[in-house]
């Protein structure tokens, strides 16, 4: 399956998966729920069994995003996979953001170093030097707390794992060119969130276990 172009055939297709357009990029989530295609490559051994080494057993797909940055798209800003909005807090996962497009040193992830071990506190996002860069230029700003960044640049087929609470983000795409990228996250299988209110394997979130 040729997946960089394989793109804009998943936001046709996708019925079950959701599209998001609001950062003049488009992620579209879940599409590995309809597309049986995609649910296969993303449980090929060479990833896996990373995911399985780095989280100690035997893992369960849990969501897969794909990224899209058209020229032109604005900036990811600095954050961590938690899901604050669904309350899922740090819980262990292991994402695979697998490059579709040349991703440079410009337009690619950038990660701070050392941030993967806690949850970092939501008021540090708020301080007013940081808001203040924001606000100032569409760059993406040094990061609100000190680290040393790297600029994880790929080829298209290459991919870089991180954990989710490693804070990372992506600056806006001033090329001229599209920066795609497809994100895979694993858990370990048969976790089970603490959050009752929390439903993560309901249909668009359905575990796909993986050996
Ligand atoms: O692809 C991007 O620019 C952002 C990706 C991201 O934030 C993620 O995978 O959590």
């Amino acid at each position: 399956m040729n997946l960089a172009n394989a793109v804009t055939q998943f936001e046709g297709e996708s019925r079950t998966s959701a599209v998001f357009s609001d950062y003049s990029g488009r992620t579209i989530y879940n599409a590995h729920v309809c597309r049986s295609d995609l649910s296969e490559f993303v449980a090929n051994p060479n990833l896996v069994n990373v995911a399985k080494r780095v989280l100690h057993g035997n893992v369960s797909l849990w969501r897969t995003t794909f990224w899209i940055k058209e020229p032109g798209a604005r900036r990811v800003e600095w954050h961590q996979d938690t899901y604050k909005d669904e309350g899922l807090g740090s819980f262990p996962n292991l994402n695979s953001w697998i490059a579709l497009d040349y991703a440079n040193e410009d337009n690619c992830l950038w990660f701070v170093g050392k941030t993967h071990s806690e949850i970092i506190d939501l008021n540090v996002f708020k301080n007013e030097p940081y808001l203040n860069d924001l606000k100032k230029s569409p760059d993406l700003p040094p990061p609100p707390l000190v680290g040393d960044i790297t600029k994880v640049a790929l080829r298209p087929g290459e991919c870089v794992f991180f954990d989710g609470r490693c804070l990372h983000g992506s600056p806006p795409n001033k090329s001229k060119n599209r920066r795609a990228g497809l994100v895979v996250r694993f858990i370990p299988e048969g976790y089970v969130f603490g959050s009752k209110d929390v439903q993560p394997l309901s249909n668009l979130q359905r575990k796909t276990s993986v050996e």
